[in-house]
């Protein structure tokens, strides 16, 4: 801030801001429900898998109980949570997506 001869002015930020944003992973949770190719189908649509990696980590999902779709920053994160529990639950599937940060 500008000191106009007085001494009153303020310490301010000169650092420029280059932070990397905090990352968040989104995860899928197991349930004894819902079904395989539902998840599939999640993973295919909102974390543009294809049909081998979604396969893949819906497995991940059914024999750990929790795995990972991918790793966003929070906004996208947010969104993706959304848009997954929002389809579950449209179609009456207690499918659970969570995100965490990393
Ligand atoms: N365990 C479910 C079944 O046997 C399949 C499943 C996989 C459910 C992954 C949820 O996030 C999940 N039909």
């Amino acid at each position: 801030g500008g000191d106009s001869g007085r001494g009153t002015s303020v310490i301010t930020r000169t650092k420029p801001q280059l932070k990397k944003p905090s990352m968040y992973r989104v995860l899928l949770l197991n349930d004894d429900y819902t079904p395989m190719e539902f998840v599939i189908h999640v993973l295919e649509r909102f974390f543009q898998k294809d049909r081998e990696q979604a396969t893949r980590i819906m497995l991940h999902v059914h024999n750990h109980g929790v795995g990972e779709c991918g790793v966003f920053t929070y906004e996208v994160a947010e969104t993706k949570v959304t848009q997954v529990m929002d389809c579950a639950r449209e179609n009456h599937h207690p499918l659970q997506c969570v995100m965490e940060k990393k």
